[in-house]
């Protein structure tokens, strides 16, 4: 039945139709979807920074969906799918684009990097264009921004007490979990241990059962992956400033206009600007957290793992591929 409409009705729908044409719109069908790739959690920082921050900046174009804790993609994957065109994004690290550029092993070489203001230095130092073009013309993908992951530490199963972890040496025999590729197995002998590679996604179970004597991660990811439910110490090596790239498909990029190459390249400048900062408040504030879960944490000799580190890496492979003069822009970038 329809009803004789009054004055009051007929004001409200008008107001209502006005609102819609003045551009309350519901937001227009996004032109694509960016899917995200990443073995981190939804809760880690850079997930968040992700969600939170790149997402909305580019809502108007693109609709963003993420895969967490590997689901779309296992780990180390990502890159091959984003250069295979099925998919647009990675949280990538340098010791997986090792696997295609042995070069990039200079980034993820122990006690280069210093902090994450020296990170963003390098990223953004003219140095880094050769690196970046080769990503882009020979694996189809843009490194739009470095993102800082933390301060890698050696955290254990075993107490203090059983094994106090002061030097390399103290290492010997340690079975210790680092990711899968060969710069992660480098720096786990590097330091001193017995590596093992195996994904992040298995590494809380592998903790757990005594598969693994111990894993290296930042404080944060520590606390978010709970891997301090497992391990009881934490030996403050920070032998590597650990970082990420959001990595993104070339063949999209391309296919974006002026505008929106634009918006992309500040949506991932301010995600990795948010990222660092909430995960450089956590790394600075999580020791007691993680010390009132029984987890022993304690300062090494620091010049011997330095030491060791660094001549493990003079003369090897990997030094081997590393552009002339390039790691002394690295240190000259330094504090
Ligand atoms: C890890 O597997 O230990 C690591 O920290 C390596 C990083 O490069 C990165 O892949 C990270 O895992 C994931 O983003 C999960 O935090």
């Amino acid at each position: 039945m329809i009803h004789k409409m009054n004055r009051r009705t007929a004001m409200s729908a008008l107001v209502a139709v006005g609102m819609f044409a003045a551009g309350a719109a519901p937001a227009a069908a996004a032109d694509m979807t960016f899917t995200l790739a990443t073995s981190g959690s939804e809760t880690d920082q850079r997930s968040v920074a992700m969600a939170e921050v790149f997402a909305p900046m580019v809502a108007g174009f693109a609709d963003y969906k993420p895969g967490y804790n590997g689901s779309m993609f296992a780990q180390g994957t990502e890159l091959d799918a984003i250069s295979r065109g099925n998919l647009t994004m990675s949280i990538a690290s340098a010791q997986e684009l090792a696997q295609f550029f042995p070069e990039f092993s200079i980034f993820a070489t122990g006690y280069v990097h210093q902090d994450a203001a020296h990170q963003v230095r390098v990223f953004n130092d003219p140095l880094m264009d050769p690196f970046k073009k080769k990503v882009e013309d020979e694996l189809g993908v843009k490194l739009l921004s470095v993102m800082y992951l933390g301060r890698r530490h050696v955290n254990l199963r075993f107490s203090r007490d059983e094994k106090n972890v002061m030097t390399p040496a103290d290492l010997a025999g340690v079975n210790l979990r680092m990711p899968g590729t060969d710069a992660w197995q480098f720096l786990g002998k590097a330091l001193g241990a017995a590596p093992t590679p195996m994904a992040f996604t298995e590494v809380y179970t592998a903790l757990s059962s005594g598969a693994v004597d111990g894993q290296d991660n930042p404080l944060p990811t520590v606390v978010d992956a709970k891997f301090y439910e497992v391990t009881k110490q934490i030996a403050l090596t920070s032998h590597l400033v650990d970082l990420n790239y959001i990595a993104f498909s070339k063949k999209t990029w391309d296919s974006l206009s002026a505008d929106q190459k634009m918006t992309v390249q500040r949506a991932a400048d301010a995600a990795a600007a948010y990222g660092r900062l909430k995960q450089l408040d956590k790394e600075n504030n999580l020791a007691d957290f993680i010390r009132s879960n029984g987890v022993e944490i304690y300062t090494p000799d620091l010049d011997a793992f330095r030491t060791h580190v660094q001549g493990q890496y003079v003369g090897s492979e990997f030094a081997a591929s590393w552009p002339e003069g390039v790691l002394e822009k690295i240190n000259a970038l330094g504090n």
